[in-house]
């Protein structure tokens, strides 16, 4: 098989670029390790900030988002029994959109397989060849069978653990890592969601009532790294979120049958640069961030569209100069979106190693931003638009 541009990883960064190529003319083979069923049932992000809802449009792909998603205009942050709330509207006259990244993911598929495009589940990807030459070639198994596709372009958009990162050659890459030694356990739940996105600081611990739609809310506690998901009963779960949110008398937040439950251990982590010969690489696959400032899907959406253009001059000009510049062009942004997120968890949740000392100097921060506009500004701001990507 042939192709100008192969995509490992039908996530949102490898869905998004194969999209965003054919919107230009440009042919892509998606490769997916999983199955639809599995890729479908991965259930993580739930903010769009708005440029990933601007993308979605562009695409022509946007109608069950803007039916289905929720506007959130709202972002409380709640600590020592007080409440801070940041309109964002009010604040930066933009909003970001509550809509699954598992939604998102059905929608993109759903489009490329009505379209007849190559999108191949099952597919694994074991060995990439050639990637500092013309003729990449990208190893496959299939349906028990060794496959290989020839491109002129590899995209790996295939996560933290993919194999795209893992094939350049020893040396080439930096990576800097920051773990932290907790975990967020997540749950759907059939419970009537609360108003506002909000995120809280208790002395047990961080977290937060988001939802999914008027019925189903999407709640995380922060947990110990090794703790185990099933040891968290629905009972334990309400009891501790209750406690955590400031509603000792459990007349806020609505108690539901919890039919989900995951786990997701918090780290940061970022490679540089991102690309090699002709590999290109984005998304989880070369940046990690923790959640707290729902950006990882956003991120990777900002990614392939600098990729996408690149690619797109390339095929029809024959210019390298987008390509040679992309992990240059990118950088900037990345980085700012990571030390937004690291700064909102180190805000916002309690660490083991910290000292009363430091624990005094957070509630000071949350107390300074409570009180001042322009901090509450500064926040929301990067909330709604740290992933502009200018066309
Ligand atoms: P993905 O989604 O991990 O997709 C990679 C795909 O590559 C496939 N793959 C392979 N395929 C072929 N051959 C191989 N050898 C392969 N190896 C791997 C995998 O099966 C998979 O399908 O990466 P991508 O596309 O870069 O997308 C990144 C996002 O998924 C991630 O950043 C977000 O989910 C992060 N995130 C959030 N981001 C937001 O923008 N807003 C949020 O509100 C938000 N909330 C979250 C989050 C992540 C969370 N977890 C689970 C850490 C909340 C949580 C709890
Ligand atoms: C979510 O709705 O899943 C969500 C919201 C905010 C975050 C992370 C995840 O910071």
């Amino acid at each position: 098989m042939k192709t100008q541009v192969g995509i490992i990883g039908a996530g949102p960064a490898g869905l998004f670029l194969a999209h965003l190529l054919k919107q230009q003319g440009v042919d892509s083979v998606i490769l997916e390790a999983r199955s639809y069923d599995y890729v479908l049932g991965r259930v993580r992000a739930g903010v769009l900030e708005a440029g990933t809802i601007d993308t979605m449009h562009n695409l022509g792909l946007g109608e069950r988002m803007e039916r289905e998603g929720l506007v959130d205009d709202g972002l409380d942050m709640r600590f020592r029994h007080r409440n801070i709330h940041l309109d964002l509207p009010g604040l930066t006259g933009r909003a970001v959109k509550i809509y699954g990244q598992q939604e998102v993911v059905k929608d993109l598929i759903d489009a490329r397989l009505e379209a007849g495009d190559p999108l191949i589940f099952d597919a694994e990807v074991v060995r990439l060849e050639g990637l500092d030459g013309d003729t990449p070639k990208i190893h496959y198994r299939h349906e028990g069978v060794d496959k290989v596709l020839d491109c002129a372009l590899v995209a790996g958009c295939d996560g933290f653990h993919g194999i795209a990162r893992a094939s350049v050659p020893a040396g080439v890459i930096e990576t800097i890592t920051k773990s932290y030694d907790f975990a967020w356990l997540g749950v759907l739940a059939k419970a009537r969601p609360i108003a506002d996105m909000t995120y809280t600081n208790h002395d047990n611990g961080f977290a937060l009532c988001s939802r999914r739609s008027l019925e189903v809310s999407r709640l995380y506690l922060q947990v110990g790294a090794n703790e185990n998901p099933e040891d968290w009963s629905d009972a334990r779960f309400w009891d501790e979120l209750h406690t955590r949110m400031f509603d000792a008398d459990k007349t806020e937040i609505a108690e539901g049958e919890i039919f989900q439950r995951d786990m997701a251990r918090l780290r940061s982590y970022i490679a540089h640069p991102m690309q090699y010969g002709n590999l290109f690489l984005a998304g989880d696959a070369v940046h990690i961030v923790p959640p707290a400032g729902a950006k990882g899907l956003n991120m990777a959406v900002a990614d392939v569209r600098v990729l996408a253009r690149a690619m797109v001059a390339f095929f029809s000009t024959g210019a390298r100069s987008g390509l040679d510049r992309y992990s240059d062009d990118c950088e900037a942004r990345v980085y700012k979106t990571i030390r937004f997120s690291v700064y909102l968890t180190g805000l916002l949740h309690k660490f083991d190693d910290m000292s009363p000392f430091d624990r005094a100097m957070q509630f000071s921060e949350l107390d300074f931003i409570a009180g001042s506009e322009t901090a509450q500004r500064v926040i929301a701001e990067q909330y709604v638009a740290l992933s502009d990507v200018s066309d």
